[in-house]
Parts: C-alpha cells; sequence; structure tokens
C-alpha cells in the first residue's frame, strides 16, 4: 500500500531560529516530546552538511516511529529513504520528482493558491502546504499570507491531506483547527520556545482535540 502522511502536528527545523541549538538537538527534543512528523529544512548548509545530519536523524526518526520529511533535497531523501520529500512551486515539477522517486516516497508540495492546490492535485503531490496562513518571518522568500479563507477553499475541494502552516502559534491555533486541516505545521512555535517538551505538549491538546 503507498505510504500516507499521519495526521496531526508537524514539525520543521529552522537552526537559525532554535535559540543557538543546532538542528539534532532540536530535533531529539522533539522526538523526546512525542512529534510523529518531521521535516528537514535548511536553506544555509552545504550538501555534505545537510547530508551528515539528516543521516542522524534518520536513525533518530527510525528509533522513535517518526515520519521523515525532507526538504528540497531529493537525493539525500533517496539515500536515507525518508519517508518523504518536500517541495516548493519553484523546485522540479512533482511529475519529474515522481520518475525520480517513485510511489515509495511521498511527496508533498506548498500551495499558495486555488489554482496551485489542483495543479498540486492533478500532478500527483501526496500532500499539499497550504498557507502561508498568517504573516511568517520564517521564510525568507516572503509569500504574502493567504489567510484561512485559503485553508477552507482546500479543505472543500481538495482530496489530499492538507498541511496548515505559516504564523501559526499557540494563541492562533484554535482558530485554525475550526477549519480542519489534516496536519497544522509550526516551526518557531517549536523551535525558538524555551521549553519545547510543554509547548508540543500544549499544542498536542489543541490538535488532538480540534483538529
Ligand atoms: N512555508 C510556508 S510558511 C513557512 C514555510 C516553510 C514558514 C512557517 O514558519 P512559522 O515559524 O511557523 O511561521
Ligand atoms: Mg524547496
Amino acid at each position: 500500500m503507498k505510504k500516507q502522511i499521519p495526521k496531526g502536528l508537524y514539525a520543521i527545523t529552522a537552526e537559525n531560529f532554535s535559540n543557538g541549538k543546532d538542528n539534532i538537538r532540536v530535533v531529539k527534543e522533539m522526538l523526546d516530546a512525542g512529534i510523529k512528523i518531521l521535516q528537514y529544512r535548511d536553506k544555509y548548509k552545504s550538501k555534505l552538511e545537510k547530508f551528515k545530519q539528516c543521516e542522524t536523524i534518520r536513525k533518530l526518526t527510525l528509533d522513535y516511529g517518526c515520519f521523515f520529511i525532507i526538504n528540497d533535497d531529493i537525493d539525500i531523501a533517496l539515500a536515507l529513504q525518508s519517508e518523504g520529500i518536500h517541495l516548493g512551486q519553484d523546485d522540479l515539477p512533482i511529475t519529474e520528482a515522481r520518475k525520480i522517486v517513485g510511489d515509495n516516497i511521498v511527496i508533498g508540495l506548498s500551495t499558495h493558491s486555488s489554482e496551485q492546490a489542483l495543479s498540486a492535485v492533478k500532478h500527483g503531490a501526496d500532500y499539499i502546504g497550504v498557507g502561508p496562513i498568517y504573516k511568517t518571518f520564517t521564510k525568507d522568500n516572503g509569500v504574502n499570507p493567504v489567510g484561512l479563507e485559503y485553508l477552507h477553499f482546500c479543505v472543500k475541494n481538495i482530496k489530499i491531506p492538507k498541511v496548515a502552516i505559516g504564523g501559526i502559534k499557540l494563541s492562533n491555533l484554535l482558530e485554525v483547527c475550526k477549519y480542519k486541516p489534516d496536519n497544522i505545521c509550526m516551526v518557531t512555535e517549536i523551535t525558538l520556545s524555551k521549553n519545547i517538551k510543554l509547548t508540543i505538549k500544549n499544542v498536542q491538546e489543541v490538535v488532538n482535540g480540534h483538529c
């Protein structure tokens, strides 16, 4: 059977927003706190540096039973047999990525409009990122917020799993959950937290109760 991204809280690494900690340390804290979906994302390291971190994280995610997704680097995903890859609108088209990774690796695609969401489904994406829902400073190439209306469109019209992302915090989590996305993704709310374990526990309570 084809793999599917599990529902629930989806965490992403961001070493430059991690209070001086490296990705490995933050990932360990996330896994200890019960994260079951994790994306490795790093826009600043060399391929080798990313590979080395991903190699360590691959072992950890297998130990903890966490679904591991790698951003951008299809070659690292193939080498380490991660569960998924995540691509953006400016990356290799989904159909080409599929030729490389086959059906055993889940392909996620960031989308910012209804046209992009419909196109993602048509071209065989396994899930879509829906966002940024709110303003975020985590992504440098600053896409404007798409708001909750776009999430509403996706929930009503798009059949593959939908991951809400962008500026989601404990403070606005409930209003996002009301739209019933399959996944809630948070980056800096987790990576910048002084107490990752407690933050994840608090977020999980809302996500598991209302999403
Ligand atoms: N894609 C869309 S918004 C975003 C990405 C990677 C960053 C979201 O980060 P944060 O800190 O949860 O706003
Ligand atoms: Mg990308």
